[in-house]
């Protein structure tokens, strides 16, 4: 392969024509021995064994599941390493719920944004988190099923004071685990006809977990969550599951959610929580001034599924435990049983809404009709096309650059068909355009309804919120007048309003509104990893070739062009990288402000 980073990466910029820029005046940079990253993560799969369930293949990052946590604060540049130490996969690291718009080949998305990084490589991610978006994130391998273990909290802190005051804040990263290795598994998706992954054999936290699957004991040992008497402690809950959409409480416990998906909201109590994948909540947790107990148990199950996994964690006020605790043997808690509409149109911004496009401003609404198909394998369609990303020849932002028309999405294409391009089935967006983005569920072949957690890369929408058979604009208008402000989420549950219908029928929406301001290339998806796996994707391509390339030119990114270019690294050589934000010197790595 052609070496290219002497010659390429020069420090000859690209003239921003495009006015409305920011100008970031990118600049190239070899890290070499010099170079120190803000952080290091590297990917491995070993042999291990995760609650109840024999030793198998499992992707780990730093040597653990969930990997280490990353704190970093909103407005400030860092450099993320990812090492893929495996070595017979690609990997990536997606940094869930961050806008990338900054450094738009750094989101994660194998063959969306990037080529995918190869086996004993590593890439360094640019992260710039902009004022106003601190809140509870989390990092994940985008590549196949690895995001099943392939993956660690990230938290943002806020510039200045945080606007809640709590006395520590704790992690409570959710998991599944299943009996199959994460290639098998995949395998399996893809078959034809299907061979399902099973159902979650156990919902972890913390990485520890025991309680039932199916009726079945699993009596593994259970992860604590340390408190003292009479505190108040922000719980960062974070879904990090591949298929549960988890219900949990705590015994005698209360919730006051304060944060959604990175944006503070006005506080709202609850005896209980729902988090589908991909979703991320915070709480106050007011701990009892005197404990009639010294042990309370978190109890989570998993909800829309055709058997029931239980798990369970312990917030303990004693002291630390030398021998682990276990589940409990009778239930502490009943869990509710209601899905459908939680917290939709009740959680509001806390801070007076920037910004927010009303009705009128909508220039085009796209709806996304969700479809399960059986001709051979089993897929989800969106508008009659499945994605995975083994349909592109290459990245679309790799094509944008190399202006190729490859993976490039038509405008005039995408309008003539509910808004994708068949060619590259992208859906393209113009910038300034205000999209009202309608994702429609549908019965499957076989009659059958699903859940979906719907996740946007790039930037946060508008939710609107969720209702039976199809969205009327003018109806959920009043209901928005009647409730107060919507939030702004970057994953939200589509729900199912039966088990079956027939063939086709609409029953089900999800509705956002987005203003298109980043150009780049964003994903939005089903965050059920299966799901994906079969199909589940839609790739967004906001702004054309000039705008996208307004960021920067060509000769600069050469290295992003090609997989395992000179961008990413290896025993033998340092990677030649463009700094997307700006640096006010050699050495100012991080700190920028
Ligand atoms: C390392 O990289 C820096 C910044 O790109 C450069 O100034 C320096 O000369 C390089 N050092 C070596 C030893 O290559
Ligand atoms: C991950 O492990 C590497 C060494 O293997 C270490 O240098 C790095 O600091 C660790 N990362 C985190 C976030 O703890
Ligand atoms: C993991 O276990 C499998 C099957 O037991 C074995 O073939 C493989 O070598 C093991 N891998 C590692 C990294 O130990
Ligand atoms: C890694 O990604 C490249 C580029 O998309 C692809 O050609 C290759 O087959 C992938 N390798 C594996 C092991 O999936
Ligand atoms: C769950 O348990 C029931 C009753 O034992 C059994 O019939 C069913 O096959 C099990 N389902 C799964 C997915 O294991
Ligand atoms: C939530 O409950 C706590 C404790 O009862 C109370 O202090 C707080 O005011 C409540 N918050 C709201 C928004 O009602
Ligand atoms: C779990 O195992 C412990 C001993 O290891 C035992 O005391 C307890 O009863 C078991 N619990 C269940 C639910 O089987
Ligand atoms: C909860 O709902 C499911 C499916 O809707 C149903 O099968 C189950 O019996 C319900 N459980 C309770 C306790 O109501
Ligand atoms: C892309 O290619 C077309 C013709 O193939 C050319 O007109 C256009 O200027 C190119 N765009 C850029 C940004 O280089
Ligand atoms: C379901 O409906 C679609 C669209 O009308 C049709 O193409 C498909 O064959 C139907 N599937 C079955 C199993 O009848
Ligand atoms: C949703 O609408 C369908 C069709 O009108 C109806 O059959 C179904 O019962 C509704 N579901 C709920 C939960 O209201
Ligand atoms: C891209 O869009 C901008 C703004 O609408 C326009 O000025 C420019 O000519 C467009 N470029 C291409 C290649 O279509
Ligand atoms: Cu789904």
């Amino acid at each position: 392969m052609a070496f290219l980073r002497h010659s390429v990466c020069t420090l000859l910029f690209w003239s921003l024509a495009v006015s409305y820029l920011v100008v970031a005046s990118p600049q190239c940079a070899t890290h070499n021995e010099t170079f120190v990253p803000d952080a290091v993560l590297r990917v491995t799969e070993s042999n291990i064994s995760q609650s109840c369930y024999p030793s198998k293949a499992t992707v780990l990052v730093n040597g653990t599941s969930p990997g280490p946590e990353l704190r970093i604060k909103e407005g400030i540049t860092y450099w993320i390493r990812a090492y893929n130490d495996m070595q017979d996969k690609n990997l990536t690291m997606h940094w869930h719920g961050l806008t990338q718009a900054m450094a738009p080949f750094a989101d994660g998305t194998p063959q969306a944004s990037q080529w995918p990084i190869p086996p004993l490589y590593f890439f360094d991610y640019e992260i710039h988190v902009p004022i106003g978006m601190a809140g509870t994130y989390f990092y994940h391998s985008h590549v196949g099923f690895q995001a099943v273990s392939g993956t660690g909290p990230l938290i943002v802190e806020e510039h200045g004071a945080s606007p809640y005051h709590y006395d520590e804040d704790k992690i409570v990263f959710l998991q599944d685990v299943f009996v199959k290795d994460e290639s098998t598994i995949e395998a399996g998706l893809v078959a034809s006809p299907l061979s399902w992954s099973g159902e979650s054999a156990m919902v972890l936290v913390n990485g520890k977990g025991g309680g039932s699957a199916n009726g079945t004991a699993c009596n593994a040992s259970l992860s604590t969550i340390e408190v003292e008497p009479g505190k108040t402690y922000r719980l960062r809950f974070i879904g990090g599951t591949a298929l549960t959409f988890a219900s949990l409480a705590f015994e005698d416990h209360d919730l006051e959610i304060i944060e959604a998906d990175g944006h503070y909201t006005q506080p709202y109590n609850t005896s209980y929580l729902q988090i589908g994948t991909g979703q991320r909540f915070s709480a106050l947790l007011r701990t009892r001034p005197n404990p009639e107990k010294s042990t309370y148990y978190l109890q989570v199950e998993s909800r829309e599924r055709p058997t029931l996994t239980r798990g369970f964690a312990v917030l303990n006020y004693g002291l630390k435990p030398t021998i682990p605790f276990l589940p409990p043997n009778d239930l502490p808690l009943t869990l509710p049983n209601t899905t459908r509409g939680f917290l939709d149109y009740e959680l509001h911004p806390l801070s007076p809404p920037k910004d927010f496009p009303t009705a009128e401003e909508v220039t085009r609404r796209i709806t996304m009709t969700v479809h399960q198909r059986v001709l051979g394998p089993t897929i989800w369609v969106q508008n009659d096309y499945p994605w995975t990303e083994t349909f592109p020849q290459e990245p679309y932002l790799v094509s944008l650059y190399n202006n190729n028309s490859l993976e490039f999405p038509s405008m005039e294409r995408a309008l003539a068909n509910d808004g994708i391009d068949p060619i590259s089935r992208a859906f393209p967006a113009q910038i300034g355009e205000v999209l009202e983005i309608v994702i429609q569920n549908t019965g499957a072949d076989k009659g059958g309804l699903d859940v979906h957690p719907f996740h946007a890369h790039g930037a946060h929408y508008w939710d609107l919120g969720s209702g039976n058979r199809t969205y009327d604009q003018a109806s959920n208008e009043v209901k928005i007048q009647e409730h107060g402000h919507p939030i702004q989420r970057d994953t939200t549950m589509l729900y199912r309003y039966a088990t079956t219908t027939t063939n086709g029928t609409n029953m089900g929406w999800r509705a956002w509104r987005i203003r298109v301001t980043e150009p780049g290339v964003w994903m939005i998806h089903c965050h059920i990893l299966q799901h994906m796996i079969m199909g589940m994707q839609t790739i967004w391509v906001f702004g054309n070739e000039t705008e996208v390339l307004g960021k920067v030119g060509v000769p600069e990114v050469q290295g992003y062009l090609t997989y395992g270019g000179s961008v990413y690294g290896n025993e033998n050589r340092w990677p030649s990288v463009v700094h997307f934000t700006d640096n006010e010197g050699s050495d100012a790595w991080t700190d920028n402000q």
